[in-house]
């Protein structure tokens, strides 16, 4: 097992740590640039998913024999570790889901549903990634209520004057995004909430851009929900995390039914289980949890900290170097971004970047990056997006710079 060194920041140990960076595409070393789509797993990861599939597999809080114990303790150890990274105040406000977008339907669902009504006013920002968007479009759909937008400039940063006034006695709830997935915008979730809790409002904080590149303390936030995805944090597929203020789960709906949300069942009446099992119906997945646990240990022995100083670092130098180059427009400026660099060429489409960049190894993402109300106010229809996390280099920025050229070279 391999443990990435902290100080001063060892990039080429770390690098040494993720099996995928060592492999070739289309004739060139890999250059990953797209995590904030999915970021790689390190090796203790993999291992630890290998581990608990070959020797501990077994359905949780089921079975009195020794495996199902084994597995229970494994998975609800993450909760634990998830409580610890994200500062919150117990392990029942942690809930397991697949991801951001399934935490944020469960609130949508759960919340919304029984304390939202016909007239009242959702809050969310031009920066919303869709999955903070359509649950509470088709909340509005159902219940009557209405959408209101945080607008920002240019820069893509928020107007947080227009908030203030959008912010009124018809506000019932405020869901944002904690960083943009297409612009990288850092916006300020402290004053956004500290803004809507004076009004008693509840929020919500989208972090799946947030929680793998820096220290969240949902209490220092006092946010009332906090949502984040594994896979973009080094961890699987198919494991999120929903967090929320016990005694807001508390009075909550459950989502789905089924087997672990209950306590007893007939056919007269069902009795819910407590929280947070209450929102984590049937099977869940046990594997992914537990590997998410390896990758929260993994981040942590890096430190989020020196995380967030080095990718600032990297972000810098990618954003100089980049926009240094006659005919890029970087799409999204704002001061506090973190790990995302969205561009455009002139005359070359997005989708004709990411494809001849491929050809060099080069992996970013091309499109609307599930964020089309973002596009449209940025006015442009895609952009190419490279993001980092805290494995790329410099090396890895001037390659990418040299493929730009090489673009330019083709569209000439
Ligand atoms: N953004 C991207 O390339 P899921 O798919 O549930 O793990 O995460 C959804 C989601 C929610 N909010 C934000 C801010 C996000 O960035 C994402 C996922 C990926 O930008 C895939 S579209």
């Amino acid at each position: 097992m391999t443990t990435a060194l902290q100080t001063p920041f060892d990039v080429a140990a770390i690098r040494r740590d993720f099996p995928i960076l060592g492999r070739q595409v289309n004739g060139s070393p890999l250059i990953f640039l797209d995590s904030a789509a999915s970021s790689q797993m390190p090796q203790v990861v993999i291992d630890r998913l290998v581990q608990y599939q070959t020797h501990e597999h077994a359905n949780v809080h089921r079975g009195v024999h020794t495996l199902s114990q084994e597995a229970t303790t494994a998975y609800e150890g993450v909760r634990r570790k998830v409580r610890e990274l994200i500062g919150a105040k117990e392990d029942r406000e942690i809930v397991f889901t697949r991801g951001t977008t399934e935490a944020i339907n469960l609130v949508a669902h759960g919340y919304g549903r029984s304390f939202l009504g016909a007239g009242d006013e959702i809050i969310l920002s031009a920066l919303e990634h869709h999955a903070n968007i359509v649950p509470w479009q088709m909340l509005c759909e159902d219940k009557g209520c209405v959408i209101r937008v945080i607008p920002m400039d240019d820069r893509g940063v928020l107007d947080m004057d227009a908030y203030r006034e959008l912010l009124n006695e018809r506000t019932k709830f405020v869901s944002v995004t904690h960083v943009s997935n297409a612009l990288g915008t850092v916006n300020p979730v402290g004053e956004i909430i500290r803004l809507a809790h004076e009004r008693g409002v509840p929020v919500l904080v989208d972090g799946a851009q947030a929680a793998p590149h820096m220290r969240v303390n949902v209490q220092e936030l006092d946010a009332d929900f906090y949502t984040f995805s594994g896979h973009k944090m080094c961890g699987p597929t198919g494991i999120g995390i929903l967090y929320g203020k016990a005694e807001l789960l508390e009075k909550m709906k459950p989502w789905q039914g089924g087997g672990d949300m209950i306590l007893s069942v007939s056919f007269e009446k069902t009795t819910y289980n407590a929280i947070p099992h209450k929102f984590e119906a049937g099977t869940p997945p046990i594997a992914a949890a537990i590997a998410l646990g390896a990758a929260i240990d993994y981040l942590q022995a890096i430190g989020l900290d020196a995380i967030a100083a080095y990718e600032h670092e990297l972000l810098a130098y990618a954003t100089e170097r980049v926009g240094a180059i006659p005919g890029v427009t970087i799409i999204g400026t704002a001061p506090e971004k973190a790990a995302v660099l969205s561009f455009v060429i002139d005359g070359v489409h997005p989708h004709d970047i990411g494809t001849i960049l491929d050809q060099e190894g080069i992996a970013v993402r091309a499109g609307h990056h599930c964020a089309q109300p973002v596009m449209k106010r940025m006015g442009v229809p895609a952009t190419a997006r490279a993001s980092f996390a805290f494995y790329n280099t410099r090396a890895e920025v001037d390659a990418l710079v040299a493929g730009i050229s090489t673009v330019k070279e083709i569209f000439g």
